[in-house]
């Protein structure tokens, strides 16, 4: 446990360097990819969020705290994706409008792209157009929208409405998630799918998938 522990304390530091370090020890240990996730990256994650939200980190140290957990993560993609899994299906993702945190939705290409699921990662504060566009000229059975602000969690109802506007409602799903998001709220927006996490992200647009194809 050792060195999960160190993981989280570096990446609170935002020592990404050692951060990339302690993962390869992790995994030369033989911790599993979600042990290190979880009890390593996502606990230090967790500690820096709860600092943030009491003004005792601001901004930067949050900033450097991420780009240290983008890199562990980085670490664990080859082992956190099934071997020989064939494309299952298209999805694209992104986060809204406005909208600049990527961790969750990284971490949610990264399991779907475990599933065997072809990604097009839309990167962070994408227009609903964008996603649209996206969707038709890739072909893609499910659009995912990724919020983390109450205040840009709104737009994922502009994208619902911007797929209806464009006529595939009935070709793709729509995904959602993010910390504010709720069953409730997807449900108000008419979005297919709220997920909690990217675990379950994954496991239901890979059955969405496999329902299309
Ligand atoms: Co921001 N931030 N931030 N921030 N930030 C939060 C979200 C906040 C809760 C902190 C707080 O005050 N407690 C708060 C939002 C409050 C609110 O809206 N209610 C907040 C704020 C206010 C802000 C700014 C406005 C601060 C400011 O400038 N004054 C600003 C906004 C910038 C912008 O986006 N326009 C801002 C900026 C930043 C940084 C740039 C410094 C940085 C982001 C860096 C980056 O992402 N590259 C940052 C960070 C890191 C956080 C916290 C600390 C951590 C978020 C995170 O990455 N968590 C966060 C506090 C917290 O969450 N405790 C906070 C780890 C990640 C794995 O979890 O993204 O929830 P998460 O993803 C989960 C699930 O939600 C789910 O799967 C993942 C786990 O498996 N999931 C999906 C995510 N997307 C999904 C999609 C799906 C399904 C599941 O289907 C499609």
């Amino acid at each position: 446990m050792a060195v999960l522990d160190e993981i989280s304390t570096q990446l609170q530091e935002g020592k990404a360097k050692m951060v990339k370090q302690l993962v390869a020890t992790a995994i030369e240990e033989g911790y599993s990819a979600q042990d290190i996730l979880e009890n390593g990256l996502l606990h230090g994650m967790g500690i820096i969020g709860a600092k943030f939200k009491n003004n005792e980190v601001f901004v930067p140290e949050v900033l450097v705290a991420a780009r240290a957990m983008n890199m562990g993560v980085e670490m664990l993609k080859p082992l956190l994706q099934e071997a020989g899994v064939k494309s299952a299906g298209k999805v694209c993702i992104g986060t809204v409008q406005g909208d600049l945190h990527d961790i969750g939705k990284n971490l949610v290409r990264l399991m779907m792209e475990g599933k065997g699921l072809e990604v097009i990662d839309l990167g962070t504060d994408v227009l609903p157009e964008t996603f649209v566009q996206a969707a038709i000229d890739n072909d893609c059975q499910i659009i995912c929208c990724s919020a983390l602000l109450t205040t840009t969690m709104n737009v994922m109802k502009d994208v619902v409405e911007a797929v209806e506007k464009a006529g595939i409602r009935d070709k793709v799903k729509i995904m959602v998630g993010g910390a504010p998001i709720t069953q409730a709220f997807c449900d108000q927006i008419g979005a297919d799918s709220y997920t909690p996490d990217a675990t379950a992200a994954a496991a239901q647009a890979a059955q969405y998938c496999k329902a299309a194809c």
